[in-house]
């Protein structure tokens, strides 16, 4: 499957990025965005749901939605695909894992130091004054599978505490977006995952990369707008192909 000059580029390599999307979660359950049939777009509206207007409009019905994906997550565990990613530190250099997922599976599969672009269904804030907030580890007694949940309150300022996810609209957390982009242009080898590459500026990151010399590997169940940018293009199952290349 993998060619001798992809390998060899592979060793060589200083510094690689991996940039991961909704995909690498699916082999762990965790529904993506816009798959035909299973993606969640298909299912609920993103302007009621992933907006701060929404929130505005409808707080128990984005709050609750949220518990049940984050329900979803807690009862979820990493996949191969995680974890070849984790074992992929060991091999080189400097990597550095940059996710637009909200769940914690690259951690949990042992990736340290994860960039996430859009948040965290953990670490809740409030929509007021911006007061973090944390969850008690471990599953709740009766998870809230996406019913109406009206949010909790902040203690500072009595506002409604949101998801700590990044909404259409909104700009990406300042630090988290440097992070990527100064990985993107300083890397040699860029791998995106798992990511349909719709949604900017995320999607920017690999022309970024490309732009500044590094070799731009995708794994994607599907083709995207990235295959005719890409150097390697491997179509199927991160779960699969990732475990495969580090053999
Ligand atoms: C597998 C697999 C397996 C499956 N193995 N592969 C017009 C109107 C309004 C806004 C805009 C507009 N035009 C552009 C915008 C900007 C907007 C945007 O990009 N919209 C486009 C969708 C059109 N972007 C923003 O608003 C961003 N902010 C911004 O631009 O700020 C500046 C600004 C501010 C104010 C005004 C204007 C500009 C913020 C974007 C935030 C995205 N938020 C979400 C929700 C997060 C919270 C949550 O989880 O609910 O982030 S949307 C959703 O998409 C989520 C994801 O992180 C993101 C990317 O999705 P991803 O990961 O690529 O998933 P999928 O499902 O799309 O793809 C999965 C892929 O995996 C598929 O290809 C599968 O085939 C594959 N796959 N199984 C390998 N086993
Ligand atoms: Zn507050």
């Amino acid at each position: 499957m993998f060619s001798n000059d992809f390998l060899m580029g592979l060793l060589r390599a200083e510094h690689i990025v991996v940039f991961t999307g909704a995909g690498i979660s699916a082999e762990s359950g965790i529904p993506t965005f816009r798959d035909a049939q299973t993606g969640l777009w298909e299912h609920y509206d993103p302007h009621a749901l992933a907006s701060p207007t929404g929130f505005i409009a409808d707080q128990a019905l984005v709050w609750g939605w949220y518990e049940w994906r984050r329900m979803q997550v807690l009862e979820a565990a990493p996949n191969d695909a995680h974890y070849a990613i984790a074992e992929l530190a060991s091999f080189v250099e400097r990597l550095t894992v940059v996710t637009q997922n909200v769940d914690d599976l690259h951690e949990r599969a042992g990736s340290c130091g994860v960039t996430h672009l859009h948040g965290s269904l953990h670490h809740p804030r409030c929509f007021d004054c911006g007061s973090s907030y944390a969850f008690p580890s471990g599953l709740p007694e009766e998870p809230a599978g996406g019913r109406r949940l009206e949010p909790p309150r902040c203690s500072e300022c009595q506002g409604a505490i949101r998801p700590g996810v990044v909404w259409f609209g909104e700009t990406l957390p300042s630090s988290a977006w440097e992070i990527a982009e100064q990985a993107a242009m300083a890397c040699d080898v860029f791998f995106s995952i798992g990511t349909s590459g719709l949604v900017r500026p995320a999607s920017q990151l690999p022309e970024r990369a490309k732009l500044h010399g590094a070799k731009i590997i995708q794994i994607n169940a599907t083709s995207t707008p990235l295959d005719s940018q890409v150097h390697y293009n491997f179509q199927g199952r991160a779960g699969e192909i990732l475990p495969a290349l580090l053999q």
